[in-house]
Protein backbone atom coordinates (compact mmCIF):
# COMPACT_ATOMS: atom_id res chain seq x y z
CA UNK A 1 0.00 0.00 0.00
CA UNK A 2 1.00 3.42 -1.16
CA UNK A 3 2.50 5.69 2.06
CA UNK A 4 1.45 8.53 -0.29
CA UNK A 5 -2.74 7.46 0.24
CA UNK A 6 -4.66 8.69 3.07
CA UNK A 7 -6.25 5.72 5.10
CA UNK A 8 -10.57 7.02 5.17
CA UNK A 9 -11.41 8.00 8.49
CA UNK A 10 -14.51 8.36 10.33
CA UNK A 11 -14.06 12.32 9.95
CA UNK A 12 -13.62 11.83 6.02
CA UNK A 13 -17.18 9.75 6.37
CA UNK A 14 -18.76 12.53 7.97
CA UNK A 15 -17.62 15.35 5.50
CA UNK A 16 -18.50 12.97 2.58
CA UNK A 17 -21.65 12.16 3.70
CA UNK A 18 -22.70 15.75 3.82
CA UNK A 19 -22.10 16.19 0.28
CA UNK A 20 -23.94 13.29 -0.77
CA UNK A 21 -27.87 14.33 -1.11
CA UNK A 22 -29.09 10.88 0.43
CA UNK A 23 -27.88 8.81 3.13
CA UNK A 24 -28.52 5.74 1.00
CA UNK A 25 -25.31 6.97 -1.20
CA UNK A 26 -22.62 6.08 1.74
CA UNK A 27 -21.78 2.58 2.29
CA UNK A 28 -19.43 2.20 5.01
CA UNK A 29 -17.86 -0.12 7.79
CA UNK A 30 -16.16 2.58 9.57
CA UNK A 31 -18.66 3.57 11.83
CA UNK A 32 -20.70 0.19 11.63
CA UNK A 33 -23.55 1.46 9.37
CA UNK A 34 -22.52 -1.11 6.90
CA UNK A 35 -20.99 -4.54 7.33
CA UNK A 36 -18.01 -6.01 5.40
CA UNK A 37 -20.87 -8.59 3.53
CA UNK A 38 -22.23 -5.45 1.93
CA UNK A 39 -18.91 -4.14 0.95
CA UNK A 40 -18.01 -7.36 -0.67
CA UNK A 41 -19.97 -7.07 -3.61
CA UNK A 42 -17.96 -3.74 -4.32
CA UNK A 43 -14.41 -5.05 -3.30
CA UNK A 44 -14.38 -8.27 -5.56
CA UNK A 45 -14.51 -9.00 -9.01
CA UNK A 46 -17.03 -10.54 -11.14
CA UNK A 47 -14.62 -13.74 -11.35
CA UNK A 48 -13.73 -13.70 -7.79
CA UNK A 49 -10.01 -13.18 -8.64
CA UNK A 50 -9.44 -10.11 -7.05
CA UNK A 51 -10.21 -8.45 -3.40
CA UNK A 52 -9.68 -5.26 -1.74
CA UNK A 53 -10.92 -4.33 1.91
CA UNK A 54 -12.54 -0.81 1.34
CA UNK A 55 -14.40 0.46 4.05
CA UNK A 56 -16.32 3.10 1.76
CA UNK A 57 -17.92 2.70 -1.28
CA UNK A 58 -19.62 6.07 -2.13
CA UNK A 59 -22.93 6.44 -5.25
CA UNK A 60 -23.42 9.91 -5.89
CA UNK A 61 -26.61 11.07 -7.68
CA UNK A 62 -25.48 13.52 -9.81
CA UNK A 63 -22.30 15.20 -11.66
CA UNK A 64 -21.58 18.05 -9.20
CA UNK A 65 -21.69 15.44 -6.48
CA UNK A 66 -19.35 13.64 -7.76
CA UNK A 67 -17.20 16.95 -8.63
CA UNK A 68 -17.34 17.66 -4.94
CA UNK A 69 -16.08 13.84 -3.88
CA UNK A 70 -12.92 14.39 -5.90
CA UNK A 71 -12.27 17.73 -5.00
CA UNK A 72 -12.31 16.44 -1.36
CA UNK A 73 -10.66 13.38 -2.19
CA UNK A 74 -7.92 15.39 -3.54
CA UNK A 75 -7.58 17.56 -0.88
CA UNK A 76 -6.83 14.94 1.72
CA UNK A 77 -4.85 12.38 -0.52
CA UNK A 78 -7.29 9.98 -0.38
CA UNK A 79 -6.98 7.51 -2.97
CA UNK A 80 -10.11 6.41 -5.00
CA UNK A 81 -11.34 3.53 -7.33
CA UNK A 82 -14.57 4.15 -10.41
CA UNK A 83 -16.51 1.32 -10.27
CA UNK A 84 -19.51 0.74 -13.09
CA UNK A 85 -20.61 -2.93 -13.14
CA UNK A 86 -18.24 -4.44 -11.99
CA UNK A 87 -17.89 -7.03 -14.69
CA UNK A 88 -14.71 -6.21 -16.18
CA UNK A 89 -12.06 -9.17 -16.39
CA UNK A 90 -8.89 -7.57 -15.15
CA UNK A 91 -9.27 -6.60 -12.05
CA UNK A 92 -9.32 -2.92 -13.18
CA UNK A 93 -12.83 -1.82 -10.93
CA UNK A 94 -11.82 -2.81 -7.49
CA UNK A 95 -9.71 -1.58 -4.94
CA UNK A 96 -6.71 -3.37 -4.36
CA UNK A 97 -6.22 -2.30 -0.32
CA UNK A 98 -8.53 0.91 1.16
CA UNK A 99 -8.90 2.42 -1.92
CA UNK A 100 -12.49 4.29 -1.77
CA UNK A 101 -15.02 3.06 -4.20
CA UNK A 102 -16.81 5.61 -6.22
CA UNK A 103 -19.88 3.58 -8.25
CA UNK A 104 -21.51 5.08 -10.79
CA UNK A 105 -24.37 2.97 -10.21
CA UNK A 106 -27.37 5.97 -9.36
CA UNK A 107 -26.57 8.26 -11.97
CA UNK A 108 -28.85 6.40 -14.24
CA UNK A 109 -30.72 8.18 -16.45
CA UNK A 110 -31.10 9.11 -20.49
CA UNK A 111 -30.41 12.81 -20.92
CA UNK A 112 -31.40 13.03 -24.42
CA UNK A 113 -32.23 11.32 -27.61
CA UNK A 114 -32.67 12.55 -31.06
CA UNK A 115 -34.03 10.15 -33.13
CA UNK A 116 -33.26 11.88 -36.46
CA UNK A 117 -29.30 11.46 -35.87
CA UNK A 118 -29.54 8.74 -33.14
CA UNK A 119 -27.46 10.79 -30.76
CA UNK A 120 -28.55 9.00 -27.43
CA UNK A 121 -26.93 11.50 -24.22
CA UNK A 122 -26.80 9.32 -21.17
CA UNK A 123 -25.02 9.21 -17.28
CA UNK A 124 -22.30 7.24 -17.31
CA UNK A 125 -24.55 4.60 -14.99
CA UNK A 126 -27.09 3.51 -17.55
CA UNK A 127 -27.25 -0.37 -17.59
CA UNK A 128 -25.73 -1.40 -21.71
CA UNK A 129 -29.41 -3.23 -21.96
CA UNK A 130 -31.44 -0.63 -20.27
CA UNK A 131 -29.75 1.75 -23.24
CA UNK A 132 -30.24 -1.04 -26.02
CA UNK A 133 -34.24 -1.58 -24.66
CA UNK A 134 -34.81 2.45 -24.57
CA UNK A 135 -33.39 2.55 -28.31
CA UNK A 136 -35.42 -0.51 -29.69
CA UNK A 137 -38.23 1.26 -28.68
CA UNK A 138 -37.52 4.05 -31.05
CA UNK A 139 -35.96 1.97 -33.45
CA UNK A 140 -32.08 2.67 -32.86
CA UNK A 141 -29.72 -0.21 -31.52
CA UNK A 142 -26.79 0.51 -28.75
CA UNK A 143 -23.30 -0.20 -31.23
CA UNK A 144 -21.56 -2.04 -28.56
CA UNK A 145 -23.28 -5.71 -27.19
CA UNK A 146 -21.43 -7.78 -25.22
CA UNK A 147 -22.34 -11.03 -22.76
CA UNK A 148 -22.46 -8.55 -19.24
CA UNK A 149 -25.09 -6.03 -20.69
CA UNK A 150 -27.29 -7.17 -17.98
CA UNK A 151 -24.78 -5.61 -15.40
CA UNK A 152 -21.92 -3.48 -17.32
CA UNK A 153 -22.99 0.21 -17.65
CA UNK A 154 -22.35 2.32 -20.65
CA UNK A 155 -19.11 4.72 -18.57
CA UNK A 156 -17.79 1.72 -17.53
CA UNK A 157 -17.70 0.12 -21.30
CA UNK A 158 -16.57 3.46 -22.59
CA UNK A 159 -13.83 3.56 -20.01
CA UNK A 160 -12.95 0.20 -20.84
CA UNK A 161 -13.32 0.87 -24.66
CA UNK A 162 -14.78 -2.44 -24.81
CA UNK A 163 -15.59 -4.17 -27.75
CA UNK A 164 -17.62 -7.49 -27.87
CA UNK A 165 -20.30 -8.96 -30.72
CA UNK A 166 -21.54 -5.64 -32.88
CA UNK A 167 -17.83 -4.25 -33.25
CA UNK A 168 -17.66 -6.03 -37.03
CA UNK A 169 -20.74 -4.26 -37.83
CA UNK A 170 -20.31 -1.02 -36.05
CA UNK A 171 -16.56 -0.44 -35.40
CA UNK A 172 -14.91 0.62 -32.26
CA UNK A 173 -16.48 3.03 -29.68
CA UNK A 174 -13.77 5.17 -30.54
CA UNK A 175 -15.65 6.00 -33.42
CA UNK A 176 -19.12 6.20 -32.31
CA UNK A 177 -18.98 8.11 -29.23
CA UNK A 178 -19.37 11.70 -30.16
CA UNK A 179 -18.67 13.31 -27.04
CA UNK A 180 -18.38 12.80 -23.02
CA UNK A 181 -18.66 14.37 -19.66
CA UNK A 182 -15.76 13.81 -17.04
CA UNK A 183 -15.25 15.09 -14.10
CA UNK A 184 -11.09 15.22 -13.22
CA UNK A 185 -9.04 14.00 -10.37
CA UNK A 186 -9.14 18.13 -9.01
CA UNK A 187 -13.13 18.11 -9.29
CA UNK A 188 -12.95 19.88 -12.05
CA UNK A 189 -16.02 19.39 -14.37
CA UNK A 190 -15.47 18.82 -18.34
CA UNK A 191 -18.03 18.89 -20.16
CA UNK A 192 -17.39 17.68 -23.70
CA UNK A 193 -20.70 16.29 -24.60
CA UNK A 194 -20.27 17.07 -28.43
CA UNK A 195 -23.23 16.30 -30.47
CA UNK A 196 -20.66 16.55 -33.88
CA UNK A 197 -19.92 13.74 -35.65
CA UNK A 198 -17.65 16.61 -37.13
CA UNK A 199 -14.96 18.43 -35.32
CA UNK A 200 -11.50 19.07 -36.24
CA UNK A 201 -10.95 21.64 -33.88
CA UNK A 202 -7.80 20.94 -31.82
CA UNK A 203 -7.01 17.68 -30.21
CA UNK A 204 -9.83 14.98 -29.69
CA UNK A 205 -9.27 14.92 -25.87
CA UNK A 206 -12.48 12.66 -25.48
CA UNK A 207 -10.20 9.86 -26.43
CA UNK A 208 -8.07 9.89 -23.72
CA UNK A 209 -10.35 8.80 -21.40
CA UNK A 210 -12.00 6.21 -23.90
CA UNK A 211 -9.99 2.94 -22.70
CA UNK A 212 -8.27 4.99 -19.77
CA UNK A 213 -9.90 2.44 -17.30
CA UNK A 214 -10.59 5.20 -14.60
CA UNK A 215 -7.11 6.31 -14.63
CA UNK A 216 -7.57 9.89 -15.63
CA UNK A 217 -10.85 11.11 -14.97
CA UNK A 218 -14.71 9.84 -14.17
CA UNK A 219 -17.09 9.35 -16.83
CA UNK A 220 -20.39 11.13 -15.51
CA UNK A 221 -21.99 10.90 -19.11
CA UNK A 222 -21.53 10.06 -22.40
CA UNK A 223 -22.96 11.52 -25.95
CA UNK A 224 -23.07 8.58 -28.80
CA UNK A 225 -24.37 7.75 -32.94
CA UNK A 226 -26.89 4.83 -32.48
CA UNK A 227 -27.61 3.22 -35.98
CA UNK A 228 -31.05 2.42 -36.89
CA UNK A 229 -31.59 -1.51 -35.27
CA UNK A 230 -31.58 -3.96 -38.41
CA UNK A 231 -35.31 -4.71 -39.69
CA UNK A 232 -34.48 -8.41 -39.94
CA UNK A 233 -31.74 -10.27 -38.28
CA UNK A 234 -31.24 -14.27 -39.12
CA UNK A 235 -28.42 -16.40 -36.88
CA UNK A 236 -27.24 -19.62 -37.87
CA UNK A 237 -24.64 -21.69 -36.13
CA UNK A 238 -22.38 -24.04 -37.76
CA UNK A 239 -19.68 -27.12 -36.67
CA UNK A 240 -16.31 -27.55 -38.03
CA UNK A 241 -14.03 -30.07 -38.39
CA UNK A 242 -10.97 -27.73 -38.47
CA UNK A 243 -9.66 -24.21 -37.45
CA UNK A 244 -8.88 -23.94 -41.30
CA UNK A 245 -12.27 -24.95 -42.11
CA UNK A 246 -13.51 -21.87 -39.65
CA UNK A 247 -10.85 -19.18 -41.51
CA UNK A 248 -12.85 -20.54 -45.21
CA UNK A 249 -16.37 -20.35 -44.03
CA UNK A 250 -15.04 -16.60 -42.63
CA UNK A 251 -13.71 -15.42 -45.98
CA UNK A 252 -17.17 -17.48 -47.54
CA UNK A 253 -19.57 -15.23 -45.30
CA UNK A 254 -17.65 -12.17 -45.75
CA UNK A 255 -18.01 -12.45 -49.90
CA UNK A 256 -21.50 -13.64 -49.79
CA UNK A 257 -23.10 -11.95 -47.21
CA UNK A 258 -21.46 -8.77 -47.66
CA UNK A 259 -22.94 -6.08 -46.11
CA UNK A 260 -25.44 -7.71 -44.06
CA UNK A 261 -23.13 -9.64 -42.04
CA UNK A 262 -23.27 -8.35 -38.09
CA UNK A 263 -21.13 -11.10 -36.47
CA UNK A 264 -18.66 -13.81 -36.96
CA UNK A 265 -18.06 -15.68 -33.47
CA UNK A 266 -15.95 -18.73 -33.35
CA UNK A 267 -15.66 -21.19 -30.18
CA UNK A 268 -13.79 -24.72 -29.71
CA UNK A 269 -15.41 -27.85 -29.02
CA UNK A 270 -13.69 -27.35 -25.43
CA UNK A 271 -16.00 -23.99 -24.86
CA UNK A 272 -19.29 -25.89 -26.04
CA UNK A 273 -18.84 -28.68 -23.79
CA UNK A 274 -18.54 -26.53 -21.04
CA UNK A 275 -21.59 -24.69 -22.33
CA UNK A 276 -23.45 -27.51 -22.64
CA UNK A 277 -22.42 -29.39 -19.28
CA UNK A 278 -23.40 -25.65 -17.87
CA UNK A 279 -27.20 -25.70 -19.20
CA UNK A 280 -27.43 -29.63 -18.11
CA UNK A 281 -27.00 -28.36 -14.70
CA UNK A 282 -29.73 -26.16 -14.74
CA UNK A 283 -31.90 -28.60 -16.36
CA UNK A 284 -31.70 -26.90 -19.82
CA UNK A 285 -29.80 -28.53 -22.46
CA UNK A 286 -31.34 -29.05 -26.04
CA UNK A 287 -29.52 -31.29 -28.41
CA UNK A 288 -28.08 -28.57 -30.93
CA UNK A 289 -26.06 -30.91 -33.78
CA UNK A 290 -27.18 -34.14 -35.38
CA UNK A 291 -22.86 -33.68 -35.91
CA UNK A 292 -20.93 -31.92 -33.94
CA UNK A 293 -17.33 -30.43 -34.35
CA UNK A 294 -13.98 -29.86 -33.13
CA UNK A 295 -15.09 -25.79 -34.20
CA UNK A 296 -18.27 -23.85 -34.26
CA UNK A 297 -18.48 -20.58 -35.49
CA UNK A 298 -22.31 -18.35 -34.96
CA UNK A 299 -22.87 -15.66 -38.46
CA UNK A 300 -25.47 -13.38 -37.84
CA UNK A 301 -26.61 -10.99 -40.43
CA UNK A 302 -28.80 -7.55 -39.57
CA UNK A 303 -30.26 -5.56 -42.41
CA UNK A 304 -33.52 -4.24 -43.76
CA UNK A 305 -35.41 -6.28 -45.82
CA UNK A 306 -36.24 -10.00 -44.21
CA UNK A 307 -36.96 -11.76 -47.61
CA UNK A 308 -33.44 -10.94 -49.22
CA UNK A 309 -31.51 -11.15 -46.12
CA UNK A 310 -32.52 -14.96 -45.77
CA UNK A 311 -32.61 -15.58 -49.32
CA UNK A 312 -28.61 -15.00 -48.89
CA UNK A 313 -28.30 -16.36 -45.35
CA UNK A 314 -29.61 -19.99 -46.71
CA UNK A 315 -27.72 -19.58 -50.16
CA UNK A 316 -24.73 -19.30 -47.85
CA UNK A 317 -25.85 -22.41 -45.72
CA UNK A 318 -26.48 -24.57 -48.67
CA UNK A 319 -23.43 -23.50 -50.12
CA UNK A 320 -21.13 -24.72 -47.13
CA UNK A 321 -23.42 -27.80 -46.83
CA UNK A 322 -22.82 -28.64 -49.94
CA UNK A 323 -19.33 -28.10 -50.64
CA UNK A 324 -19.50 -30.06 -47.12
CA UNK A 325 -17.24 -27.06 -45.63
CA UNK A 326 -19.03 -28.01 -42.58
CA UNK A 327 -20.38 -30.89 -40.72
CA UNK A 328 -23.61 -29.26 -39.69
CA UNK A 329 -25.47 -26.26 -39.27
CA UNK A 330 -28.57 -24.57 -37.48
CA UNK A 331 -30.75 -21.53 -39.00
CA UNK A 332 -32.97 -20.14 -36.28
CA UNK A 333 -36.45 -19.67 -36.94
CA UNK A 334 -37.84 -17.43 -34.78
CA UNK A 335 -36.70 -14.92 -31.78
CA UNK A 336 -36.20 -17.25 -29.12
CA UNK A 337 -34.08 -19.74 -31.70
CA UNK A 338 -31.79 -16.62 -32.55
CA UNK A 339 -31.06 -16.27 -28.49
CA UNK A 340 -30.67 -20.16 -27.91
CA UNK A 341 -27.86 -20.28 -30.55
CA UNK A 342 -26.38 -17.17 -29.33
CA UNK A 343 -26.29 -18.23 -25.77
CA UNK A 344 -23.69 -21.27 -26.87
CA UNK A 345 -21.62 -18.35 -27.71
CA UNK A 346 -22.19 -15.82 -24.87
CA UNK A 347 -22.95 -18.17 -22.51
CA UNK A 348 -19.32 -18.91 -22.33
CA UNK A 349 -17.50 -16.95 -19.61
CA UNK A 350 -20.59 -17.22 -17.37
CA UNK A 351 -20.35 -21.45 -17.97
CA UNK A 352 -16.80 -21.53 -17.15
CA UNK A 353 -17.07 -19.44 -14.34
CA UNK A 354 -19.32 -21.46 -12.37
CA UNK A 355 -17.26 -24.62 -13.30
CA UNK A 356 -13.78 -23.54 -12.16
CA UNK A 357 -11.41 -20.57 -11.54
CA UNK A 358 -10.48 -19.01 -15.14
CA UNK A 359 -7.08 -17.83 -15.92
CA UNK A 360 -7.95 -15.36 -19.27
CA UNK A 361 -6.22 -13.80 -22.01
CA UNK A 362 -7.78 -11.58 -24.32
CA UNK A 363 -5.19 -11.56 -27.29
CA UNK A 364 -4.75 -9.86 -31.05
CA UNK A 365 -2.81 -11.81 -33.33
CA UNK A 366 -3.43 -12.53 -36.93
CA UNK A 367 -6.45 -14.81 -37.38
CA UNK A 368 -4.67 -17.59 -38.80
CA UNK A 369 -2.32 -18.05 -36.08
CA UNK A 370 -4.96 -17.07 -33.24
CA UNK A 371 -5.92 -21.15 -32.46
CA UNK A 372 -2.64 -21.66 -32.68
CA UNK A 373 -2.00 -20.08 -29.49
CA UNK A 374 -4.40 -22.49 -27.85
CA UNK A 375 -2.88 -25.67 -28.66
CA UNK A 376 0.25 -23.86 -27.54
CA UNK A 377 -0.63 -23.34 -24.41
CA UNK A 378 -2.78 -26.74 -23.66
CA UNK A 379 0.45 -28.66 -24.83
CA UNK A 380 2.68 -26.70 -22.48
CA UNK A 381 0.09 -27.04 -19.42
CA UNK A 382 -0.30 -31.14 -20.36
CA UNK A 383 3.77 -31.06 -20.50
CA UNK A 384 4.01 -30.18 -16.51
CA UNK A 385 0.95 -32.39 -15.49
CA UNK A 386 -1.26 -29.80 -15.07
CA UNK A 387 -3.75 -30.57 -17.87
CA UNK A 388 -5.33 -33.84 -18.30
CA UNK A 389 -8.14 -34.81 -21.04
CA UNK A 390 -9.70 -37.49 -18.67
CA UNK A 391 -9.82 -34.87 -16.12
CA UNK A 392 -7.93 -35.67 -13.30
CA UNK A 393 -4.96 -32.26 -13.45
CA UNK A 394 -5.69 -29.31 -11.60
CA UNK A 395 -6.56 -27.36 -15.12
CA UNK A 396 -10.06 -28.97 -16.34
CA UNK A 397 -9.67 -27.26 -19.99
CA UNK A 398 -7.49 -25.03 -22.26
CA UNK A 399 -9.98 -23.35 -24.79
CA UNK A 400 -9.94 -20.62 -27.35
CA UNK A 401 -13.24 -18.90 -28.51
CA UNK A 402 -13.74 -15.11 -29.41
CA UNK A 403 -14.85 -12.39 -32.00
CA UNK A 404 -12.98 -14.47 -35.42
CA UNK A 405 -14.11 -10.50 -37.30
CA UNK A 406 -11.46 -8.67 -35.24
CA UNK A 407 -8.95 -10.89 -34.63
CA UNK A 408 -9.38 -11.10 -31.31
CA UNK A 409 -8.96 -14.69 -29.21
CA UNK A 410 -9.61 -15.44 -25.88
CA UNK A 411 -7.76 -17.89 -24.50
CA UNK A 412 -8.94 -18.86 -21.44
CA UNK A 413 -7.25 -21.50 -18.58
CA UNK A 414 -10.10 -23.38 -16.95
CA UNK A 415 -8.22 -24.82 -13.73
CA UNK A 416 -9.90 -26.42 -10.74
CA UNK A 417 -8.23 -23.96 -8.52
CA UNK A 418 -6.52 -20.63 -8.09
CA UNK A 419 -2.91 -22.03 -8.56
CA UNK A 420 0.75 -20.38 -8.78
CA UNK A 421 1.71 -23.49 -10.88
CA UNK A 422 -0.65 -22.74 -13.26
CA UNK A 423 -0.09 -19.17 -13.20
CA UNK A 424 3.42 -19.24 -13.42
CA UNK A 425 3.03 -21.98 -16.32
CA UNK A 426 0.83 -19.34 -18.34
CA UNK A 427 2.47 -16.13 -17.43
CA UNK A 428 4.74 -14.11 -18.74
CA UNK A 429 4.72 -17.06 -21.46
CA UNK A 430 1.42 -16.34 -23.30
CA UNK A 431 2.60 -12.58 -23.77
CA UNK A 432 5.69 -13.66 -24.86
CA UNK A 433 4.00 -15.78 -27.65
CA UNK A 434 1.87 -12.50 -28.27
CA UNK A 435 4.91 -10.26 -28.82
CA UNK A 436 6.53 -12.63 -31.19
CA UNK A 437 3.87 -12.02 -33.38
CA UNK A 438 3.52 -8.71 -32.77
CA UNK A 439 0.05 -8.98 -31.45
CA UNK A 440 -1.62 -7.38 -28.50
CA UNK A 441 -1.84 -8.57 -25.07
CA UNK A 442 -5.31 -7.06 -24.63
CA UNK A 443 -7.38 -6.67 -27.61
CA UNK A 444 -10.58 -5.10 -25.71
CA UNK A 445 -10.52 -6.22 -21.94
CA UNK A 446 -7.90 -3.41 -21.24
CA UNK A 447 -4.83 -3.82 -18.52
CA UNK A 448 -6.61 -3.32 -14.38
CA UNK A 449 -4.35 -4.86 -12.44
CA UNK A 450 -3.52 -8.20 -14.22
CA UNK A 451 -1.60 -6.59 -16.84
CA UNK A 452 -0.16 -3.32 -15.73
CA UNK A 453 3.24 -4.97 -15.79
CA UNK A 454 2.97 -6.90 -18.71
CA UNK A 455 2.52 -3.66 -21.19
CA UNK A 456 5.71 -3.67 -22.58
CA UNK A 457 4.85 -7.17 -24.70
CA UNK A 458 2.54 -5.04 -26.24
CA UNK A 459 3.14 -1.22 -26.13
CA UNK A 460 7.08 0.80 -26.79
CA UNK A 461 9.38 2.51 -24.82
CA UNK A 462 8.35 5.80 -25.95
CA UNK A 463 4.78 4.89 -25.93
CA UNK A 464 4.63 3.82 -21.62
CA UNK A 465 6.25 7.09 -20.90
CA UNK A 466 3.86 9.04 -23.24
CA UNK A 467 1.33 7.64 -21.27
CA UNK A 468 2.58 8.31 -18.08
CA UNK A 469 3.23 11.90 -18.90
CA UNK A 470 -0.18 12.20 -19.64
CA UNK A 471 -1.28 10.48 -16.32
CA UNK A 472 0.60 12.49 -14.44
CA UNK A 473 -0.62 15.73 -15.61
CA UNK A 474 -4.15 14.81 -15.27
CA UNK A 475 -3.72 13.29 -11.91
CA UNK A 476 -0.28 14.88 -10.61
CA UNK A 477 -0.83 12.72 -6.87
CA UNK A 478 -1.91 9.37 -8.60
CA UNK A 479 -5.04 8.90 -6.44
CA UNK A 480 -7.03 7.83 -9.68
CA UNK A 481 -7.29 3.57 -9.63
CA UNK A 482 -3.73 3.53 -8.77
CA UNK A 483 -2.03 0.14 -8.70
CA UNK A 484 -3.36 -0.48 -12.09
CA UNK A 485 -2.77 0.35 -16.08
CA UNK A 486 0.55 2.05 -16.18
CA UNK A 487 2.76 0.62 -13.28
P1 LIG B 1 -16.33 -2.02 -14.53
O1 LIG B 1 -15.95 -3.44 -14.58
O2 LIG B 1 -17.00 -1.55 -13.31
O3 LIG B 1 -15.03 -1.11 -14.76
C1 LIG B 1 -14.14 -1.34 -15.83
C2 LIG B 1 -13.01 -0.29 -15.74
O4 LIG B 1 -13.51 1.00 -16.02
C3 LIG B 1 -12.39 -0.18 -14.36
O5 LIG B 1 -11.03 0.16 -14.50
C4 LIG B 1 -13.13 0.97 -13.71
O6 LIG B 1 -12.35 1.64 -12.72
C5 LIG B 1 -13.42 1.87 -14.88
N1 LIG B 1 -14.69 2.59 -14.84
C6 LIG B 1 -15.94 2.07 -14.74
N2 LIG B 1 -16.86 3.03 -14.84
C7 LIG B 1 -16.18 4.18 -15.00
C8 LIG B 1 -16.58 5.54 -15.17
N3 LIG B 1 -17.86 5.89 -15.24
N4 LIG B 1 -15.61 6.48 -15.30
C9 LIG B 1 -14.30 6.14 -15.28
N5 LIG B 1 -13.88 4.88 -15.12
C10 LIG B 1 -14.81 3.91 -14.99
N6 LIG B 1 -15.59 -6.96 -22.64
C11 LIG B 1 -15.45 -6.76 -23.97
O7 LIG B 1 -14.71 -5.86 -24.37
N7 LIG B 1 -16.11 -7.54 -24.89
C12 LIG B 1 -16.94 -8.55 -24.52
O8 LIG B 1 -17.49 -9.24 -25.36
C13 LIG B 1 -17.13 -8.77 -23.12
N8 LIG B 1 -17.96 -9.73 -22.69
C14 LIG B 1 -18.09 -9.96 -21.36
C15 LIG B 1 -18.94 -10.98 -20.93
C16 LIG B 1 -19.10 -11.24 -19.59
C17 LIG B 1 -20.02 -12.33 -19.14
C18 LIG B 1 -18.36 -10.48 -18.63
C19 LIG B 1 -18.50 -10.73 -17.16
C20 LIG B 1 -17.52 -9.47 -19.04
C21 LIG B 1 -17.37 -9.20 -20.40
N9 LIG B 1 -16.54 -8.18 -20.87
C22 LIG B 1 -16.40 -7.95 -22.20
C23 LIG B 1 -15.77 -7.38 -19.91
C24 LIG B 1 -16.63 -6.22 -19.31
O9 LIG B 1 -17.94 -6.46 -19.29
C25 LIG B 1 -16.47 -5.00 -20.10
O10 LIG B 1 -15.17 -4.58 -20.01
C26 LIG B 1 -17.38 -3.84 -19.65
O11 LIG B 1 -17.24 -2.88 -20.58
C27 LIG B 1 -17.11 -3.32 -18.24
O12 LIG B 1 -18.17 -2.44 -17.87
P2 LIG B 1 -18.53 -2.20 -16.33
O13 LIG B 1 -19.57 -1.16 -16.25
O14 LIG B 1 -18.84 -3.48 -15.66
O15 LIG B 1 -17.17 -1.62 -15.80
C1 LIG C 1 -16.47 -12.51 -24.72
O1 LIG C 1 -16.17 -12.22 -25.87
C2 LIG C 1 -15.92 -11.67 -23.62
O2 LIG C 1 -17.29 -13.40 -24.46
C3 LIG C 1 -15.39 -12.46 -22.44
O3 LIG C 1 -14.99 -10.76 -24.07
C4 LIG C 1 -14.21 -13.30 -22.79
O4 LIG C 1 -14.38 -14.48 -20.74
C5 LIG C 1 -13.63 -14.10 -21.63
O5 LIG C 1 -12.44 -14.39 -21.65
ZN1 LIG D 1 -14.78 -10.73 -26.15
Amino acid sequence: RSTQFTKPTIDHVNHLRSILSSPASLLTTLDGSSTSGELDAFNSDWMGKYHGSSPLVLKPRSTSEVSEIMRYCNSRNLALVPQGGNTGLVGGSNPVYDEVILSLSNLNSVRSFDKVSGILVADAGVVLESADNYLAERGFIFPLDLGAKGSCQIGGNVAANAGGLRLLRYGSLRGSVLGLEVVLPDGTIWNGLSKLRKDNTGLDLKQLFIGSEGTLGIITAISILCPRRPLATNVAVFSLPSYEAVQAVYAEARSRLGEILSAFEFFDSGSYGFVKQHQAHNGGSKKVFETEGEFYCLIETGGSNAEHDEGKMTALLEHLMGNEMVLDGVLAQDETQIKELWSLREGITESIGKLGKVYKYDLSVPVEKMYGLVEIMRERLRERGLYKEDGSGIVIGVIGYGHMGDGNLHLNVVSKEWSDDVQQAIEPYVYELVAENSGSISAEHGLGIMKAPYISYSKSTESVEMMKRIKQMFDPKGLLNPYKYIV
